[in-house]
């Protein structure tokens, strides 16, 4: 493995970081300067036709890009536990794919309301999306400190990554106790602020 390509401010891009730093694989951080276009440009297009961060890159040149998928990868080459050799892997690919194509898309639309200020977003309908979501979480949290088995996994780091905004774009998540006890957790770690500069203040 050669090294991530990430823009720091973004969870997709902390999942890998924080992946990075828990595994102790520390690959050098390429940054792609997402409001400066660079994802746009031909030499990045090369690495993921997509011109998304986070991409892992190989020493041979081939590149992995996803996310979920980096994260798994690299938690994989260092053998770690955040990615175990049993049928849990499908239980954190099942969160996985819950987050991006559930969770992630709720919690966004209060991104794009308080970060980008897109006033066209129906903030009512934001709501029932995220409570939707929550609830699921919540009632799945009860009673156990991680998402998957006794220990974090890589799903607690996908599901939380794009709680980094929870402050900052006001997700309505006082009501939710086991999140908000299992978020904690999560946040204490120092992997957490090393992925993490200041995202509150975005
Ligand atoms: N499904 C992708 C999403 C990646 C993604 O949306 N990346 C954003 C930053 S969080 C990005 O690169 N946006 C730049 C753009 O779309 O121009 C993943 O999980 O890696």
């Amino acid at each position: 493995m050669k090294s991530l390509h990430v823009f720091p401010a973004s969870p997709n891009a902390k999942k890998a970081m924080m992946v990075n730093h828990l595994t102790g694989l520390n690959l050098p951080l390429e940054v792609v300067n997402l409001p400066e276009g660079a994802q746009k440009s031909p030499e990045f297009l090369a690495l993921n036709p997509n011109g998304k961060i986070p991409v892992l890159e190989f020493t041979d040149g081939s590149t992995l890009w996803e996310s979920n998928a980096i994260i798994n990868r690299m938690a994989s080459e260092a053998k770690s536990d955040l990615w175990p050799a049993t049928m849990d892997r499908y239980d954190i690919l099942r969160w996985q794919f819950w987050e991006a194509c559930h969770w992630t898309p709720a919690c966004s639309k209060y991104i794009g309301r308080h970060l980008f200020k897109r006033d066209s977003i129906d903030m009512d309908a934001a709501a029932l999306d995220f409570h939707k979501y929550a609830a699921v979480l919540d009632d799945h949290l009860d009673g156990r400190d991680w998402l998957v088995g006794g220990a974090m996994t890589t799903a607690d780091i996908s599901v939380a990554a794009i709680l980094a905004y929870r402050e900052a774009c006001h997700y309505p998540l006082t009501d939710y106790a086991n999140i908000n006890r299992w978020f904690a957790s999560l946040a204490a770690l120092e992997a957490w602020s090393v992925a993490n500069p200041a995202p509150q203040a975005a």
